[in-house]
């Protein structure tokens, strides 16, 4: 028999509500057990991982640094479609609502599961969560109707039917019809929607969603690493860097400056919840190919000779004129020095660093040896490195791209080599290595704008990490390239600022930027994306002038 009583609506609410439980307690429960083993977090992840790399890339340029809050979103409304579908199925069929939250138990667990370094303990929010959905959602449609009996006429006139009967009545009932006779049950009373019941226990089902979500955020360890790095006292360089030049900034509005302070800093990486790392708990393995495996602390870095140098990171990612490229002054250990007292062998020939999140990089063993400044970096700009760019510690290695050398949150080094392991982005269509090609972006004007006719100053950044910029040409609507001031700098690791004055005259223009890096190497005009080892081409703005 049975239509069920209670109203599509009222089903689809519960179904929200006890989705919103089960994340809420998988969330509470992941906050003791850790990050990863969020289901929702996992099954991200895991999508990002999976992901064809031209996707990816897509993500990365459409989406910028919002590109994982974009997936987690995406995630979230999915999973609230079909927990309103759920919810509106187990009205007829509670066996439906448990079923649901089972096939979602199961996905979240495989996605948990599949995560580096995941366990069995791992598991529990996801089975927790699930459970307190799949009860939820019993307890709020048993509170959705109320047996009242069925010759009380007062209380009869809603479409009627029972609760939990079986789903062979297709007619739905708008609930809103008037009196229609209740349908008897054989005990005499009839199951009857009761909306005051439900709502209040919506009511209690988002009170509890809501504290346990917060209460696992505050568990999850984001307070008690930001404390441990707000107890980090710095020790001072043994090595400080060199002074900066005074003309290292042309202070001209709208170019970059030439430090970029942390907030501004761009940020990527695989993670969608920033790994949280107490300082006190971390170590970094140093292992593999090496006659002395090392394991140290925080503490033990801290009390090393530490070096501090100005580099400026570049993502592979980043299009001609793109934003993934910032400047800083990173403070930390050698990573030369280190290896070296490991007794790094002759026959290795790549570093797999692992960050905490199962995240690698594979970096060449010569570039890490050469004298330049790489370094395991424990500051950024002064400051303990912020949680997003790597704490407690990170790889910066001048000249390479990110992907393949500046690992954050970095514990383990295996030493290896390219022809046994495989870093991260190697098999999703990115070069084994990685070095950075010469660029310059135009900062000022930007394209698009509109300038006022005479003189105006273009002005922007050029890089060619570990190599130096000697010349930055500009040249207007294609004709005679002109050689572009330059602003001093520390040394080759770092971008560097040029600006040239332009008189403008009115009309539509094109601006475009060329630089020379300081083994003579001028850039390529030919166009090439960033995939699979860096963008090349000339930045190209169109301005108009009026
Ligand atoms: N753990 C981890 N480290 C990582 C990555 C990552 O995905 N995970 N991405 C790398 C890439 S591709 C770049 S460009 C730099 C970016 O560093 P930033 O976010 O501090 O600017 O980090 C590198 N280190
Ligand atoms: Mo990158």
């Amino acid at each position: 028999m049975s239509k069920s009583s209670v109203p599509a609506w009222a089903g689809g609410l519960a179904g929200l509500v006890s989705g919103g439980v089960a994340l809420g307690v998988a969330r509470l429960v992941a906050g003791v057990v850790g990050p990863s083993s969020f289901p929702v977090v996992a099954v991200g992840d895991t999508a990002i991982d999976a992901a064809p790399a031209p996707l990816k890339d897509f993500a990365i340029r459409t989406f910028g640094e919002n590109d994982k809050a974009v997936l987690v979103g995406g995630v979230l409304v999915v999973l609230a479609v079909v927990a309103a579908v759920i919810g509106v199925s187990a009205r007829r069929r509670p066996s439906l609502g448990i079923a649901g939250f089972a096939v979602f138990g199961v996905l979240g667990a495989l996605a948990v599961l599949t995560r580096p370094g995941t366990g069995a303990v791992d598991l529990l929010p996801t089975v927790l969560g699930t459970l307190a959905g799949a009860w939820t959602l019993r307890w709020l449609l048993g509170r959705a109707t109320t047996l009242v009996p069925a010759w009380a006429p007062e209380r009869a006139p809603q479409p009627a039917a029972v609760h939990g009967g079986a789903a062979d009545d297709r007619h739905e009932v708008p609930a809103d019809e008037p009196e229609r006779p209740a349908v008897m049950r054989p005990g005499g009373a009839v199951a009857e929607f009761d909306r005051r019941r439900l709502l209040t226990g919506v009511a209690g089902g988002v009170v509890v969603a809501g504290a346990a979500t917060v209460l696992g955020q505050q568990l999850g360890g984001r307070q008690a690493v930001d404390a441990a790095r707000a107890d980090v006292a710095l020790p001072r360089p043994t090595t400080p860097a060199r002074p900066l030049p005074a003309g290292v900034d042309f202070k001209i509005p709208g170019l970059s400056p030439f430090v970029t302070p942390n907030r501004d800093f761009y940020r990527v990486d695989t993670a969608i919840v920033v790994p949280q790392v107490n300082p006190n708990e971390w170590t970094l393995r140093i292992h593999g190919l090496v006659d002395r495996p090392i394991e140290l602390t925080y503490a033990d870095l801290l009390g090393r000779p530490l070096t501090e140098a100005d580099v400026t990171l570049t993502c592979v990612s980043n299009e001609v004129g793109g934003p993934y490229v910032g400047n800083a002054r990173w403070l930390g250990v050698r990573m030369a020095d280190v290896l070296r007292e490991a007794g790094l062998r002759s026959d290795a020939d790549m570093l797999l660093s692992t960050s905490v999140d199962g995240f690698t990089c594979g970096t060449p063993v010569d570039v890490v040896m050469d004298g330049r400044d790489a370094l395991f970096a424990i500051a950024m700009n002064g400051e303990p490195l912020p949680v997003d760019h790597g704490f407690p510690v990170r790889q910066v290695v001048p000249g390479l791209y990110g992907y393949v050398s500046a690992t954050k949150w970095v514990v383990d080094i295996k030493v290896t080599r390219f022809d046994a392991d495989v870093a991260y982005w190697t098999p999703r269509g990115w070069a084994e290595k990685g070095p950075i090609k010469t660029q310059s972006r135009i900062d000022v004007p930007g394209s698009g704008d509109k300038v006022k006719a005479g003189r105006t100053t273009i002005a922007g950044v050029a890089w060619a990490q570990h190599t130096g910029i000697d010349a930055v040409e500009v040249r207007v609507d294609g004709g005679q390239w002109r050689v572009a001031k330059l602003a001093e700098v520390p040394g080759p690791d770092t971008w560097r600022q040029w600006s040239i004055d332009w008189d403008a005259t009115p009309g539509e223009h094109t601006i475009q930027v060329r630089a020379t890096d300081a083994a003579g190497r001028t850039q390529t005009e030919q166009p090439a994306p960033p995939a699979p080892d860096g963008a090349t081409g000339y930045h190209t703005i169109t301005v108009r002038v009026s």
